[in-house]
């Protein structure tokens, strides 16, 4: 793998994910009790023997910074890295404008590299593929730009992702960034191609195709809306499916998701939670690493009036339970939650103080939260909607499916 430099793309705002977006990246949003979204795409790229990864950064980068600081940091092993690189302002005094322009301001670290071939990855989602199988297509086509694709609901894709055409040979005969009536696969009425927006360039090609971009005034420099629809048409560029990626120890088909919502985010996290999961977090063959800290196993305590209960759920280091009961529910790392408290279908970011006897219910808890005893969420809609002011962003919010998020650092019923 030693032609391959890989571009992580991390500087998303991801606005639809407030409030927990409200003083991180969406990047480092974490995700599953122990990691963080960004930990998806890097473990992909480690697993598939890719060590040589350059991480943009740009909105509120600090605890991206530390997390990779802290849990991805290689050094002492030759032409190994996994480095963040914040934004520097190198060609101009404009922040990133768009995807394509975050690469273009750091192309002299590509230069500086001279890989055959670069990988542009975003960070943003929840999936496992070996990446040198998508490589391996790239190089078998002789393609300028593969294009990582999934096939979903048209009905999801509207509006959200870029929608592919391809030929017999897979290669690429249209694209449409972000349609609302996205056009549905040939013989597969209802579902849609979309880009996963993972991109692999001949490094020549990309480095030419970002210097023309940078040129053009009316570009909006993003890979989504400006380099694929001008690529496509001259021919090279094909389409690489995940469903054709195989992981070793894995017989379930591909599963990507897309947490740009807290409705994706928490349906993610309950997809966790299932019988016989899609995506498993398990699979020894294919190791997903984060940063752990040093924390002591996870316990659980009995009162006088109750044991602790844990049912379809998991719960990380440092957490305490002093007869909870947590049922079909996620809590990252030190977690307490008090006797006679009632926790379910719902995701504790981490840190997160309980007292005695609350319902929780259908909620997201973000770090630093203190609940009092006898409190409530997701239970009374009316008590909910006391909490939620529609004109403050960054305060307590219900989703489109009826998921009440509450915010770092705050305290209720006190
Ligand atoms: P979007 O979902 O709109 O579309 P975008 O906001 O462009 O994705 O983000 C892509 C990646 O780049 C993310 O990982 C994000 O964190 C990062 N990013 C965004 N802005 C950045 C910036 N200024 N600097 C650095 N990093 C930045 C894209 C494609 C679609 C495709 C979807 C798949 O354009 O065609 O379907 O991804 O999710």
């Amino acid at each position: 793998m030693s032609g391959v430099l890989a571009m992580v793309l991390a500087g998303g705002e991801g606005t639809r994910l407030m409030p927990l977006t409200k003083s991180r990246s969406k990047p480092s949003v974490p995700f599953a009790g122990s990691y963080r979204l960004i930990d998806f795409v890097l473990n992909n790229f480690v697993n598939s023997g890719i060590i040589r990864i350059y991480v943009i950064t740009q909105y509120k980068s600090q605890s991206l910074y530390m997390h990779l600081k802290n849990g991805w940091s290689v050094s002492g092993i030759p032409n190994c890295f996994i480095d963040p690189i914040p934004a520097q302002m190198r060609t101009g005094k404009d922040w990133y404008k768009g995807t394509a322009d975050a690469i273009y301001q750091n192309l002299t670290f590509i230069e500086e590299q001279f890989p055959d071939d670069v990988c542009v990855f975003g960070s943003d989602h929840i999936y496992k593929m070996d990446i040198r199988q998508m490589l391996h297509f790239h190089t078998v086509n002789k393609a300028d730009l593969t294009v990582a694709a999934i096939r979903m609901p048209s009905e999801d894709a509207a509006g959200r992702f870029g929608i592919i055409e391809v030929d017999e040979n897979g290669r690429m005969i249209s694209f449409e960034e972000k349609p609302n009536h996205p056009k549905e696969i040939p013989g597969e009425p209802g579902f849609s191609l979309i880009s996963m927006g993972n991109y692999i360039f001949k490094s020549k090609v990309l480095c030419d195709e970002l210097q023309d971009d940078a040129l053009n005034p009316k570009s909006s420099h993003d890979f989504g809306k400006d380099i694929i629809p001008k690529m496509f048409p001259k021919g090279k560029v094909f389409v690489y499916s995940l469903s054709n990626n195989k992981i070793s120890g894995e017989t379930h088909s591909a599963y990507w998701r897309d947490v740009g919502s807290i409705d994706a985010y928490w349906n993610a996290h309950m997809d966790l939670l299932a019988d016989n999961p899609e995506f498993s977090l398990f699979n020894l063959k294919w190791p997903l690493h984060t940063f752990y800290p040093p924390l002591p196993p996870a316990s659980f305590n009995e009162t006088a009036n109750n044991h602790s209960l844990v049912a379809k759920s998991m719960i990380s280091a440092g957490c305490y339970l002093k007869g909870a009961n947590i049922v079909q529910s996620i809590l990252g790392f030190r977690c307490f939650a008090d006797d006679g408290t009632r926790i379910s279908q719902s995701v504790l970011i981490g840190d997160v103080t309980i007292g005695k006897n609350c319902r929780i219910h259908r909620a997201i808890i973000d770090r630093d939260v203190t609940i009092a005893d006898g409190f409530s969420l997701g239970i009374d809609p009316k008590a909910d909607a006391k909490l939620i002011d529609p004109n403050n962003k960054s305060g307590p919010t219900l989703s489109h499916g009826g998921i009440i998020v509450i915010p770092k650092g705050m305290r209720l019923g006190f």
